[in-house]
């Protein structure tokens, strides 16, 4: 596929640093711990490696609240070390994607220091301040602005009250962005996921929200794909990427919708390669992410045939479960229970085979779980601490409240790494910085390697499938079954070539005998499956999954 770019037919792992691999005992991971397992990144076949931030952090927000955007954080090693790990991966043919968050930094960034020092400060216009906060709220609870004491002024921050968001109306504030980030490309990384970059443009004059429309925060139709946005990402192509080769540029994007990511990665108006949506992530919730429902398969099978159809002709897709923020999704949409192994390979297996990108987070290839968390001190994500304080203190029950908090919470994602079954999962030989989920004994690195029939092994031949056949990255997509509320079917098609790919996302027998052709098809060669023995006919078992090529 000369004409068409790398990352079509590439498969991405993200590692949460934090969480991966412990090298020197601290009970926090680190690249030293990166570089010991890139044996098991390359058995897996994937393509790039994306480090959630390692820079230099009060790690308030786990790295997302960066203080200094040149460095390494001593927690992570040094930037020798970054060095090492980035020729180790291109020595084995891998690429390395940085996170970037520059919507914001942290409050002890000295810009920031210096901003907040004075109302005159030459700083004083690269951050929001204002006399009299507006209405908006922050993705953290409570409200978007602080009062700084230094001057009787507030600032503004979407996320943390550390998080103080970037005024990117300021050109000095873009070329000191742009300027960093060509010395990264410089270095030889490969590209960036950018944090919640289509936050970066908000509506001048920062007016009350009235709805908190596209993004559940108050304000955020004030900030979410902002009137410059198409602008700044434009002018920062110009500035950092034009020019250079090969790389991949993922933009995070809260609230986007199709016909925004359309625009964002069409290649003719060079902005990004593809964008991160979240509306698959929110089918299951309404408003807030505490009180969660049963996802209605077809809800997803409209929205992914949407993004599908929205994208087919120009722009690309990424396509994810998982990553830091979002809970297991064994546990969300599959059976962590009985049918966890047969359940994540099935989940694994719809998602892949779409047209997109697709994005493994670290564990999610050996169907890792949520975590029963016992108590608020078992947690460490400010979000879920914040939430949990302000909801007892506006009188819930605290009992009812972290019961609430279990299936959606972020600590989920960031228990430690199982590498084994030993006493905390091989993950560090210190005390955890978080606890380790107890069921390392059976759900391990060492085990699913081990055993032919693993999640792992699943994982393995997905990428392998991607790699090798051209349908699955560049085949059109055609849903089948739509108002199916147990059965996931589709069909990818390339030249000749076509794939039926059918799931049974239930733990139920289902069939189908309703896709047109479905004999034909059911006779056609089986590229891969789940299931054993090697499944024929027009049922399918629970969490059956099956690649069908004609
Ligand atoms: O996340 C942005 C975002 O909108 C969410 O995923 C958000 O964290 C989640 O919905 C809260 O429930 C990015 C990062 O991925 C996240 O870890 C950071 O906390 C956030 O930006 C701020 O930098």
């Amino acid at each position: 596929m000369p004409s068409e770019p790398w990352w079509k037919s590439a498969v991405v792992y993200q590692i949460y640093p934090r969480s991966f691999a412990d090298s020197d005992g601290d009970g926090i991971g680190d690249l030293g711990g990166v570089r010991a397992h890139l044996d098991h990144l390359q058995a897996l076949g994937i393509d790039v490696l994306w480090l959630s931030p390692i820079y230099p952090s009060p790690q308030d927000d786990n790295g997302y609240d960066i203080s200094d955007y040149e460095d390494v954080d001593p927690v992570f090693g040094t930037l020798g070390e970054l060095d090492a790990l980035l020729a180790d991966l291109h020595a084995r043919g891998m690429r390395l994607v940085m996170d970037l968050v520059v919507n914001h930094t942290s409050d002890e960034h000295p810009w920031f220091v210096e901003s907040r020092a004075s109302k005159d400060s030459p700083k004083r216009d690269w951050y929001f301040w204002r006399e009299q906060p507006n209405n908006w709220t922050s993705a953290f609870s409570g409200s978007a602005w602080e009062l700084d004491e230094a001057t009787g002024e507030h600032y503004l921050h979407v996320f943390s009250r550390k998080q103080p968001d970037l005024n990117w109306e300021n050109p000095d504030v873009r070329e000191a962005v742009y300027s960093m980030m060509n010395r990264w490309l410089d270095r030889g990384v490969d590209g960036f996921r950018m944090d919640v970059v289509n936050f970066i443009s908000k509506t001048p004059g920062l007016p009350d929200g009235a709805t908190g429309a596209g993004w559940r925060q108050l304000g955020g139709e004030h900030y979410v794909c902002g009137p410059r946005i198409h602008e700044f990402l434009q002018e920062m192509h110009r500035e950092v990427f034009a020019g250079r080769d090969a790389l991949l540029n993922v933009g995070e994007m809260p609230g986007v919708t199709i016909e925004d990511a359309k625009l964002f990665t069409d290649p003719a108006r060079h902005e990004v390669d593809m964008v991160f949506q979240f509306e698959h992530v929110n089918l299951d919730q309404d408003g807030t992410k505490w009180k969660p429902f049963p996802l209605d398969l077809r809800d997803l099978k409209r929205s992914f045939g949407r993004w599908q159809e929205g994208l087919a002709e120009s722009g690309w897709n990424s396509l994810y479960w998982n990553n830091h923020d979002q809970p297991r999704i064994v546990s969300r949409w599959g059976d962590d229970g009985e049918h966890r192994v047969r359940s994540a390979k099935a989940l694994g297996t719809l998602l892949h085979l779409h047209r997109g990108t697709p994005y493994v987070y670290q564990g999610e290839e050996l169907g890792m779980t949520n975590m029963a968390f016992g108590s608020i001190g078992e947690f460490r994500d400010i979000e879920a601490l914040n939430h949990y304080a302000e909801a007892v203190a506006e009188g819930e029950d605290p009992a009812a409240v972290l019961a609430s908090m279990q299936p959606m919470n972020r600590d989920n994602a960031r228990t430690p790494m199982q590498w084994d079954d030993s006493p905390h999962a091989g993950f560090t030989a210190g005390e955890p910085w978080i606890g380790v989920n107890p069921n390392h004994a059976e759900i391990n690195a060492a085990a699913a390697i081990a055993d032919r029939d693993s999640v792992f092994h699943h994982y393995r031949r997905l990428i392998e499938l991607r790699h090798d056949e051209p349908a699955v990255a560049l085949g059109d997509f055609t849903m089948l079954l739509e108002d199916d509320p147990h059965v996931y079917a589709f069909t990818r098609a390339l030249e000749g070539t076509e794939l039926l790919v059918v799931v049974n996302v239930s733990g139920e027998p289902a069939s189908f005998a309703a896709i047109p052709d479905a004999e034909a098809w059911a006779g056609a060669e089986l590229v891969l499956t789940n299931a054993e023995p090697e499944p024929r006919g027009l049922e399918l078992g629970p969490w059956e999954a099956r690649v069908h090529r004609r």
